[in-house]
């Protein structure tokens, strides 16, 4: 690993003198004003941090250090005559901004499966205290916290720790975490499903090999999905519920295992993370309603104009930033065509597709009527068998890692202060507009 740390630490030392002249020389531009509505509106719109991994154009989508998905399906170091990129290559790419080689890729699989075997017991256990009927989600973050006490970092500041290196060990704890969640997740899903029966990860399997295998889910095609669906839900720049959690909590220095539990948190509720349990939940209830598992396309829209004449959101559909289909949903969509172009439920996601935008925009107020990544993922899922629906947000907790953490070690190595914006109160709001106070 010393290789990643020292092209980390060259380019950080460069960032760091680049954004100090920055800072000097044009720290007082304005990149925008703040409306009243703005600050009542959940801070839509609002440029307020720097998060260096990636970033997300509302007409385009996500790019990660500039590389959109197509590009990264195409570049990033693959299994040798695997189709997918490894998720692996992305966190370095996220850490250094480089395309890593095949080397580079199979060094870091190597390392967090070293690492994975040092996973605490106490992980296990906090895992079993819960009741099978907890949701994965609450395991989930139970078990990274449970293996908090091996924070580097923690113990590092505890005993007194120049401000200088606190990425080094930011990094340590975040390559260990990494390294075990695919392990916790694993055995959050083999004691809610399987009564708690535990697979030993296996020497010289990729990181998203070896969670299949963990999972008890041995089938080509589902890690080779794994392989795609971890790389593409790792990031989606910085001000999303669970990248902002991590961001602000790890602002307080608070270590990796800590800031990422209160992330995952964040992607536990149904606006964000979710959204991809209740998209086939939706699904389910749809089809019982309707009584087919290939409704119609009338039919669906029967159904959807049902849902918002409750007063629900049609789960899968429309985003804070994105204004167009997201490419993560085209990416899962471009990948169900070549392997599984005949799945009913698949084909059933494709035509709420169709169904969905019209209907969202024809209400006059939702901002984006497309698919996000949710609206896909779960049928791709159930495909190769994981009906588990309710486990699926942690799949998707166990990729948002590779980005959030990656994104901390630079915040940590650009040397970012703790977090803390001002708020108001409406009563002040109300004097202000009355011109009896100043803000
Ligand atoms: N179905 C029905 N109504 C919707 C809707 C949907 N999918 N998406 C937005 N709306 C409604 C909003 O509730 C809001 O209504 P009110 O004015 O009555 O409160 C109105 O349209 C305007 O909302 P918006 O500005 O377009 O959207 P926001 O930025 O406020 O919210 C999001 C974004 C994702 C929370 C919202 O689109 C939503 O709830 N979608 C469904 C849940 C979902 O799929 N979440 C996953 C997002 C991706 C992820 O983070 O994983």
């Amino acid at each position: 690993m010393e290789k990643l740390k020292k092209i980390f630490k060259e380019k950080s030392e460069q960032q760091n003198i680049k954004l100090k002249t920055l800072l000097k020389e044009h720290g007082e531009k304005n990149i925008g004003e703040v409306q009243l509505a703005q600050i009542y509106q959940g801070m839509r719109g609002i440029t307020g941090m720097i998060y260096e991994t990636s970033l997300l154009d509302s007409q385009e989508g996500i790019r990660f250090r500039g590389y959109s998905i197509p590009e990264l399906r195409e570049k990033l170091p693959k299994i040798k005559g695997g189709t997918e990129p490894l998720p692996e290559g992305l966190f370095y790419l996220l850490v250094t901004g480089e395309i890593p080689s095949q080397q580079d890729v199979e060094m870091l699989s190597k390392d967090w499966f070293e690492r994975s075997k040092k996973t605490p017991k106490q992980v296990f256990t906090a895992i079993d205290a819960f009741p099978n009927d907890s949701h994965p989600m609450t395991m989930f973050i139970a078990g990274i916290v449970a293996a908090q006490p091996q924070s580097v970092f923690a113990q590092k500041y505890s005993e007194g720790l120049n401000k200088k290196d606190y990425w080094e060990y930011v990094f340590e704890d975040s390559m260990t975490l990494i390294a075990q969640l695919p392990v916790i997740a694993a055995y959050v899903f083999r004691k809610k499903y399987h009564g708690g029966k535990k697979i030993e990860p296996k020497e010289g399997l990729d990181w998203s090999a070896n969670f299949t295998k963990m999972l008890g889910i041995e089938n080509d095609g589902f890690t080779k999905l794994m392989r795609l669906y971890l790389t593409i839900h790792a990031d989606h720049e910085g001000g999303n519920v669970s990248a902002h959690a991590v961001h602000l909590v790890g602002s307080a220095l608070s270590d990796p295992y800590l800031s990422f539990a209160a992330g995952m948190a964040g992607l536990a509720g149904p606006l964000h993370g979710l959204a991809n349990q209740e998209v086939i939940k939706w699904i389910f209830e749809m089809q019982e309603s309707i009584g087919s598992k290939t409704p119609s396309k009338e039919q669906i829209e029967e159904y959807v104009k049902k849902t918002i004449s409750e007063g629900k959101v049609v789960p899968g559909y429309g985003h804070a930033v994105l204004r167009k289909t997201d490419p993560r949903f085209t990416a899962q969509m471009e990948f169900a065509k070549e392997h599984m172009p005949d799945d009913e439920l698949v084909n059933t996601v494709w035509r709420i597709y169709e169904c969905v935008p019209p209907i969202l925009e024809s209400l006059g107020k939702i901002k984006n009527p497309w698919p996000n990544v949710d609206a896909h993922s779960g049928a791709l899922l159930l495909h190769y068998g994981m009906k588990e629906y309710d486990f699926y947000t942690v799949l998707f907790g166990v990729s948002r890692a590779l980005g959030v953490l990656a994104a901390q070690v630079w915040a940590r190595g650009l040397g970012f202060p703790l977090e803390r914006p001002k708020s108001l109160t409406s009563e002040k709001v109300f004097a202000w507009i009355e011109g009896k106070e100043k803000l």
